[in-house]
């Protein structure tokens, strides 16, 4: 039986925390919220299993932010809403979600944790579906004036901010391979997301530092590719998956260039000016976040539209998202980020967790060992990471609750705590006193 007791070898400067986002628990049925892709999206495609009340954190979030405490942790990484805060146009701000996220930050200062918000986390809002969403460069504007908002409004509550959270599922899963809302199957759509998203974040930075000085910086999931064999083909494929996943994002933030390899398929749907945009893109960030869940392995696949890939499962322990483990492909990205990309930059791993077939036993209580166990081999490739002399500042699990799993809707629990979706009841998991135990 696995255990956590590695957590006493952190240094007491490290930083642990959990994430959640707004649309998949706050409940946007509360508070004067607007709608967001999502809910559109959940009643074309979903069957109308939506956001709607999700973990109805707008209500319980005091129980919540103490959960957190009790957890012994000592940060919380969350995200504003913009439909919350904008429900209705870019103008008009609803003072009940302003208040919202004012008795939060509140509440979390006051548990003397420290709060880590990001500016978006997928819920765009709908009205924003007009102009193509984020294939439109307006919508940057727009997000740097809402970024702007949320720096006023509640800048001197946070140090640190993140702009955007997975660029790549904002784009490719969202506008290629039309998992996500709003569901695109387009490569065009897709790439001029790719590049939107990334000159959002630029004009965000700008925005944010216009107002008063942050800590500002973007959250990259990055997956391990592995090649399915050694054949040229393949390695070739794995190449091109890890430059259009992984590598345009941080290739565009770090050295202002996209890789030349995802380029020869890509270049002709990006805008004529994309390189002046990526100045922008690649303003200097404060610290990145990593979020790291597992590897995909990589196979040749030809299509017609260069896009010569195609990825599986391997055989190795698989979570209830038939996700594999591989714990060592969180090392692999902390030591490329520090080595290929920039060594000065701090790192968080800022998600990072596992789906688990959770049951409420009959005695109210929930037995994740399988979650403690995939904790404690990721957070081994941190401390061996640390031992190294590698800058990693912290660690955030993914989720403090089971929550709207977007696609999956609530079928998939992440959390460290069990969430009763009827009554909204809520059950620490034994990860949850796991973790309390050794850190406490
Ligand atoms: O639930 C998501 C989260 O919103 C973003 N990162 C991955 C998680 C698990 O799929």
């Amino acid at each position: 039986m696995s255990n956590l007791s590695l957590l006493k070898n952190f240094p007491s400067s490290f930083i642990f925390g959990t994430a959640t986002s707004s649309y998949q628990i706050e409940g946007n049925k509360y508070g004067g919220c607007g709608k967001s892709i999502w809910d559109e999206f959940a009643q074309r495609k979903l069957d109308g299993i939506d956001g709607l009340n999700a973990c109805n954190h707008y209500e319980y979030f005091e129980e919540d932010i103490k959960l957190i405490k009790n957890l012994g942790f000592k940060a919380y990484r969350f995200s504003f809403s913009w439909p919350r805060l904008f429900p209705e146009n870019n103008h008009n701000f609803n003072k009940e979600g302003v208040d919202f996220y004012q008795r939060l930050l509140n509440k979390i200062l006051e548990h003397d944790l420290e709060p880590f918000p990001t500016l978006y986390h997928w819920d765009l809002p709908i009205r924003f579906s007009d102009i193509e969403g984020w294939e439109n460069s307006d919508t940057c504007k727009h997000f740097a004036d809402f970024s702007y908002f949320v720096s006023h409004q509640f800048g001197d509550l946070f140090e640190k901010i993140a702009t955007i959270n997975e660029p790549w599922c904002v784009s490719w899963l969202s506008h290629y391979l039309g998992e996500h809302a709003p569901g695109k199957k387009s490569l065009e759509s897709a790439v001029s997301t790719m590049h939107n998203i990334l000159l959002a974040h630029g004009m965000a930075i700008e925005a944010l530092n216009s107002n008063r000085s942050h800590q500002v910086g973007i959250v990259l999931n990055n997956q391990y590719a592995e090649s399915f064999d050694q054949k040229r083909e393949n390695l070739n494929a794995t190449k091109l998956f890890d430059s259009i996943h992984n590598r345009w994002f941080s290739d565009a933030i770090f050295k202002g260039a996209y890789p030349e390899i995802a380029l020869s398929v890509l270049e002709k749907y990006l805008p004529k000016n994309y390189n002046h945009d990526l100045k922008i893109i690649s303003n200097p960030i404060d610290w990145i976040g990593l979020n790291y869940y597992t590897r995909s392995i990589v196979k040749f696949d030809e299509s017609e539209n260069g896009i010569n890939y195609k990825t599986q499962r391997g055989s190795l322990k698989k979570t209830d998202m038939d996700w594999e483990y591989y714990p060592e492909g969180l090392s692999y990205f902390i030591k490329r980020i520090h080595k290929e990309y920039n060594d000065q930059i701090p790192i968080y791993v800022t998600e990072n967790g596992m789906a688990n077939d959770d049951k409420l036993s009959s005695n109210g209580e929930v037995n994740d060992e399988n979650r403690i166990e995939f904790f404690n081999l990721h957070l081994k490739e941190i401390l061996n990471c640390l031992n190294e002399g590698f800058p990693v500042k912290g660690y955030f699990a993914w989720s403090l609750l089971d929550n709207y799993e977007w696609a999956f809707g609530y079928s998939k629990r992440f959390g460290l705590v069990y969430v009763d979706f009827d009554s909204f009841k809520r059950i620490p998991k034994k990860s949850y006193y796991e973790f309390s135990k050794h850190l406490l």
